[in-house]
């Protein structure tokens, strides 16, 4: 069978500092036990595995603020992810970021848009990922993220310990969100004050997917091409579908309402760089827990990378005939 060659990197990104529950720095490994390599093999992509990254311990790492929690390792991790990052998109590479917790989404998108400074990013979650250190009500930097990157929000972004090597990439009509549904009110304020493109699911039972995928590139891509970086926390689908994952919400999207958006974004050819973060094995009740929700992880990367639902022929060109 001959196959279309395109390479995808693989990045293991075992982080849980940017939140308070154990087990999530397991993801990576879950996520390789469920097939992902395999999948990816079969897909007929060259796989370059970078294996998983051994962040710097950081020591004495307090407060910041009497809340933000671990600021010096979240800033230290996030900035050797971007190297590592930047790296495989220098090389050639599409890149895969294997979590790990969504803060991590700091380095990942920082990395990438050293060597891609026109990307746009569509952010797939039940959560916005976009309080300020000075918002936030948990403490935790996996709900803030994005409040780093945005050019808009940095005079009310405190420089925090271990963060000042972050340049602030994307303003915001370069991200959409699509799935949410548990929005803090500033990070509502948010979203509609800087005029954010986003798809909650109530907007999902509106329009329906395939319009919510219109709209969003018509939004990002549709004037110009550019590279796009699809940052995806598992717990944006259903919890029926993902229990094991640190901030599961319920009404979230199906099982075809997410490999209809991985599909499209496929389609585009312009998918550069994928996150896929917050599968949690240790939050699962049960190893079909477990399996449920790496497995779904990795169906959602494969069909990021081209897996069809409709089935696919590339290079089968003839029938056996009997003799
Ligand atoms: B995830 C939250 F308060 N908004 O800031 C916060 F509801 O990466 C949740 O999307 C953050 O899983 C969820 O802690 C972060 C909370
Ligand atoms: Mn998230
Ligand atoms: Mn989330
Ligand atoms: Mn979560």
């Amino acid at each position: 069978l001959k196959k279309s060659v395109h390479s995808v990197a693989v990045i293991g990104a075992p982080f849980s500092k940017g939140q308070k529950r154990r087990g999530v720095e397991h993801g990576p490994a879950a996520i390789r036990e469920a097939g992902l390599l395999k999948r990816l093999s079969n897909l007929g992509c060259r796989v370059n595995d970078m294996g998983d990254l051994s962040f710097t311990p950081v020591t004495n790492d307090e407060l910041y603020n009497n809340l933000v929690v671990n600021p010096r390792s979240v800033g230290l991790a996030n900035q050797e992810l971007a190297e590592a990052v930047s790296r495989a998109v220098s090389s050639g590479h599409r890149c895969l970021t294997v979590g790990g917790d969504h803060s991590l989404a700091i380095g990942s998108i920082s990395g990438h848009v050293r060597h891609c400074p026109d990307l746009c990013v569509i952010w797939v979650d039940a959560h916005a990922d976009i309080n300020t250190p000075l918002t936030t009500l948990s403490g935790s930097l996996h709900g803030q993220p994005v409040s780093f990157l945005l050019r808009e929000l940095q005079d009310k972004v405190p420089s925090l310990p271990g963060f000042s090597w972050i340049k602030p990439c994307l303003s915001s009509p370069d991200i959409v969100y699509i799935g949410l549904r548990d929005v803090d009110p500033a990070e509502h304020f948010i979203l509609k004050n800087y005029d954010i493109l986003n798809f909650s699911m109530r907007d999902i039972d509106r329009l329906g997917i395939q319009k919510v995928m219109e709209q969003t590139f018509e939004q990002l891509i549709s004037k110009k091409q550019r590279p796009i970086h699809l940052s995806f926390d598992i717990d944006a689908f259903d919890p029926s579908l993902a229990p094991a994952t640190g901030t599961p919400v319920v009404g979230g999207l199906t099982y075809r309402e997410g490999m209809y958006i991985t599909e499209e974004i496929h389609n585009t050819g312009l998918l550069s760089a994928l996150d896929l973060v917050e599968v949690n094995p240790l939050l699962a009740t049960s190893e079909e827990e477990v399996k449920a929700t790496a497995g779904l992880a990795v169906d959602v990367i494969a069909s990021s990378f081209g897996q069809k639902r409709e089935g696919q022929h590339d290079g089968y060109d003839h029938l056996p005939t009997p003799s």
